[in-house]
């Protein structure tokens, strides 16, 4: 958002990923010759991010979209943003196949009574994962209908046994260069770090993801484990997280350190404030050609609204 200014989708987003694939693959194949490819650094193997992987059983959740279809997978999994892995929307299926997701923890901290760790494979235990079509919403003015594979954020905050002061919870991204080449640069002010208020983050419609379309998180979409926050715009929702911290205070997040006037703490979807440079009244789902209207709380109001009751939403953008 802050590298490229495209409120709208390129033309890559709408030609066929087939057509599309094959050009990036000539080119690619043309560009690297002898020198990279040779070095083993950018292997024609590693240009989708990783095996894919069902689960063995996932039952229908609650909050489903049941009157749209689903944005199609390779949509959803070659077009994004994950800037750890570079700045394009192609960045993430180019390079996220870098990231290890085994073996994964996630420590909690800050007020908490004890400080802890999760094992993501316990953490995979938890509870029956549910698949939640959701849609969903980034900030540049692109949307999807993904259908997550996950269970509730709270059960996730149940287990941190947090204390009374906990107002707030941080959602850290693993920020490690030697995965994520794009963290030795200053795209952003890493690590990638969103946050909720507390009764955001209970709130059943959000969700830990563990993957999408009935198998585990593709890497380039956040694997092993995120934050899906199906009201808010999509960069709320933070990728790959290594680390939970309860906090008394609002804190800062890594978009209101980057660029603080133009996203805000709360960036619920809300088509009647425009971003600072374009308006948020319409949006384009990937694959779509024409827009249409942006829903306030991205069509969640009925489930949700109720948590910013008495709250001025133009100031608390
Ligand atoms: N760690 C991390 N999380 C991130 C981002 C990112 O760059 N890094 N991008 C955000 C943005 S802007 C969006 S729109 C969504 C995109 O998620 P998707 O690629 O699964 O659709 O991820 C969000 N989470
Ligand atoms: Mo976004």
């Amino acid at each position: 958002m802050l590298i490229r200014h495209r409120p709208d989708i390129p033309t890559s987003a709408i030609t066929p990923p087939a057509v599309y694939g094959g050009r990036r693959d000539f080119l690619r194949a043309l560009a690297l010759g002898a020198g990279a490819a040779g070095c083993g650094l950018l292997g024609a193997g590693h240009a989708a991010s990783g095996e894919r992987t069902r689960f063995a059983s996932v039952v229908p959740g609650p909050f489903s979209v049941s009157d749209e279809k689903p944005t199609p997978y390779s949509s959803v999994t070659e077009y994004g943003n994950f800037y750890e892995f570079g700045p394009d929307k192609d960045s993430p299926q180019r390079n996220a196949y870098r990231l290890r997701t085994r073996p994964w923890t996630v420590s909690v901290d800050g007020e908490v009574r004890a400080p802890k760790t999760f094992a993501i494979d316990d953490i995979l235990k938890w509870a029956p994962l549910e698949e939640r079509v959701y849609r969903m919403r980034c900030v540049e003015g692109w949307s999807a209908v993904i259908p997550w594979v996950g269970f509730p954020l709270n059960e996730l905050i149940r287990r941190c046994d947090v204390t009374g002061n906990a107002k707030f919870v941080e959602f850290w991204s693993l920020a490690d260069p030697e995965q994520m080449p794009y963290v030795r640069l200053p795209v952003l002010d890493w690590p990638y770090v969103e946050a909720l208020r507390l009764d955001e983050a209970m709130h059943p419609l959000a969700l830990l993801g563990l993957g999408m379309y009935g198998e585990h998180m593709p890497k380039q979409n956040g694997a092993p484990l995120r934050v899906v926050v199906p009201w808010k715009y999509g960069f709320k929702g933070a990728k790959s997280i290594v680390r939970v911290r309860f906090v008394e205070r609002q804190p800062p997040t890594v978009w209101t350190r980057t660029a603080p006037d133009e996203y805000g703490f709360y960036s619920n979807v809300n088509p009647d404030v425009p971003h600072k440079r374009w308006s948020q009244s319409h949006e384009r789902r990937l694959g779509e050609f024409f827009k249409r209207k942006t829903l306030p709380f991205n069509g969640y109001a009925d489930q949700v609204a109720g948590l910013y009751a008495g709250m001025d939403l133009r100031r608390n953008f």
